[in-house]
């Protein structure tokens, strides 16, 4: 009981401290025909480390990752899909990425997702070679944030010696 609330809090807070976040495409309507994929996505910060995950049912769906053209005109002779109906993909690179059901005519019908992915946040503030004031206070911000994550940590382990 207490080591799976130990889990449980370890595996809530390591997200928190790398902060990679899963994005459930379509949210709880999943990858399917009839979702507007370019307003799912609107309002969405996507990072370098984080994943989308399509869910849909296995068959009916795939995924398909184009490039900006193949995406315009539904092309879908660019690679093979993924098929699993939880599919999850890691964004491992920052810049624009495309992705189509290759089934049918689901492409053409709307069920195409576009997204821009952001650098992930860095944790730690690259040494400036000219350093100076500005540099030091920055890297005293990420100490601090980090002893932040650490003493989240802390109090998780706490908690679960409080729990025996
Ligand atoms: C999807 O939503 C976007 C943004 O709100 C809108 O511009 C676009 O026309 C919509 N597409 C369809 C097919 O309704
Ligand atoms: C689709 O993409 C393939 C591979 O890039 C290309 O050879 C083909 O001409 C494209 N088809 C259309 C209709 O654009
Ligand atoms: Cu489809």
């Amino acid at each position: 009981m207490a080591l799976k609330l130990a889990l449980f809090i370890a595996m809530a807070t390591v997200p928190a401290i790398v902060g990679a976040k899963d994005f459930i495409v379509g949210d709880e309507e999943g990858w399917k025909v009839g979702v507007n994929y370019t307003e799912w996505a609107e309002d969405k910060e996507f990072r370098v480390g984080d994943r989308i995950v399509f869910n849909y049912v296995k068959g009916k769906h795939n995924v398909l990752k184009v490039t900006g053209p193949a995406f315009r005109s539904c092309n879908k002779t660019v690679s093979s899909p993924l098929t699993t109906g939880n599919d999850k993909i890691e964004l491992t690179s920052a810049g624009r990425k495309w992705y189509i059901c290759a089934i049918g005519d689901h492409c053409e019908k709307g069920m195409k997702l576009f997204i821009d992915v952001d650098e992930a946040e860095v944790p730690a503030p690259a040494p400036s070679p000219t350093g100076g004031k500005g540099n030091s206070g920055n890297s005293g911000n990420s100490i601090s944030s980090f002893t932040y994550s650490y003493l989240v940590g802390l109090a998780a382990i706490w908690a679960m010696v409080i729990m025996f």
